[in-house]
């Protein structure tokens, strides 16, 4: 099968309401809302009403940036690109991706705009512990990854739950080639993820408090998931580290798959026996499955999963079996 050629996505030929637009003004309500609840002054107001609308590319990715940029990162952006990935439709453009992101440890559900929340989260160093069901368990610190691991450009399409989507180019490896570095046992048929957990750094995670949300966010996937080739960890985006808002250092991947699997500012990946207990699917298992493959004839419980728009655009596309992935990943499912 030729990935390179195939035609694998069916643009519908109209275009429908620009959803967008709509629902940018209800986060934007929201948001509104609650600052004033918590007693914003005028001069904030101001700076709310403005700041909304006005953010330049270069405050978002500023605010975003983590300083000093480690070291190696230099030499490793950008990377090659992967010619066997192709978006089939438009590149999303870079400053709709940093400035619309779902990263609940700094927003809550209240707003998209975590850039503006992201200031005290400390990102270097980092490091990644990857342990359980293996031979050599080992804490990674990112400067090891960039020498032992090659480090590829692909170009994915995202599919949130919530409809939005994207084609953004990643830059990082497969996940695969870090697992196999621990050398999984017979025993690892799950892979967890978890989250950093510093509620100083993150503040609503700190202004939630204990007991509300199920701290630190966490995901996983079976190991036949992980190991398949489009698992892929990212460092990068756009042929940058990845900005503060996007999951920097490091994050992962699931593109078949809504974007909640694909956890961000990772810092423990283990191994395991039994399947790990997951963030959305504890807050709400009814919702939001472990598998979470996208399909478009199953409904969320409070919406179509039919269509999804484009970040940045009035497109709308129709939802694709498993993303448009299924040439990768169907064979996982059919068992
Ligand atoms: N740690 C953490 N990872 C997370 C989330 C989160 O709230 N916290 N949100 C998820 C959701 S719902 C989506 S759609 C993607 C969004 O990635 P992006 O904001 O970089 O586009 O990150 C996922 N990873
Ligand atoms: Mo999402």
């Amino acid at each position: 099968m030729n990935h390179h050629t195939r035609k694998i996505w069916n643009v519908p030929e109209h275009e429908h309401t620009p959803i967008e637009v709509f629902q940018n003004r209800k986060l934007y309500r929201r948001e509104f809302l609650q600052r004033m609840g918590t007693g914003l002054g005028i001069a904030g107001l101001a700076g709310l009403l403005t700041g909304c609308e006005q953010a330049t590319k270069e405050e978002i990715e500023q605010a975003g940036a983590t300083t000093p940029v480690p070291q190696q990162d230099s030499s490793i952006y950008p990377a090659e690109r992967n010619p066997a990935f192709k978006y089939g439709r438009p590149e999303t453009e870079d400053i709709e991706a940093e400035k619309f992101t779902n990263f609940y440890e700094f927003t809550g559900p209240t707003s998209k705009q975590a850039w503006k929340y992201v200031e005290n989260f400390k990102t270097a160093p980092w490091s990644v512990t990857v342990e359980g069901e293996c031979e050599k368990p080992r804490t990674f610190d990112l400067d090891d990854l960039f020498k032992e691991l090659k480090f590829e450009e692909r170009a994915y399409r995202h599919r949130c739950v919530e409809t939005w989507a994207m084609c953004v180019p990643w830059t990082g490896f497969p996940l695969a080639s870090l697992l196999k570095l621990v050398e999984p046992k017979a025993s690892a048929k799950y892979v967890a993820f978890e989250t950093f957990n510093k509620p100083k750094q993150a503040p609503y995670m700190e202004s939630s408090g204990a007991g509300t949300w199920p701290w630190p966010y966490t995901e996983g996937l079976t190991m036949p998931e992980a190991m398949n080739d489009l698992a892929f960890i990212a460092t990068g985006l756009y042929g940058a580290p990845l900005l503060k808002q996007n999951g920097a250092p490091i994050r992962l991947v699931v593109p078949w798959k809504y974007g909640f699997k694909s956890g961000k500012s990772i810092v423990k990946i283990r191994l395991t026996k039994d399947q790990p207990a997951t963030f959305w699917n504890t807050v709400n298992p009814e919702e939001y499955g472990f598998v979470a493959n996208v399909e478009p004839d199953v409904p969320h419980p409070r919406w179509s999963q039919r269509t999804e728009w484009m970040l940045g655009t009035e497109k709308r596309y129709d939802t694709q079996p498993f993303n448009g992935y299924g040439e990768y990943v169907a064979s996982l499912y059919t068992g």
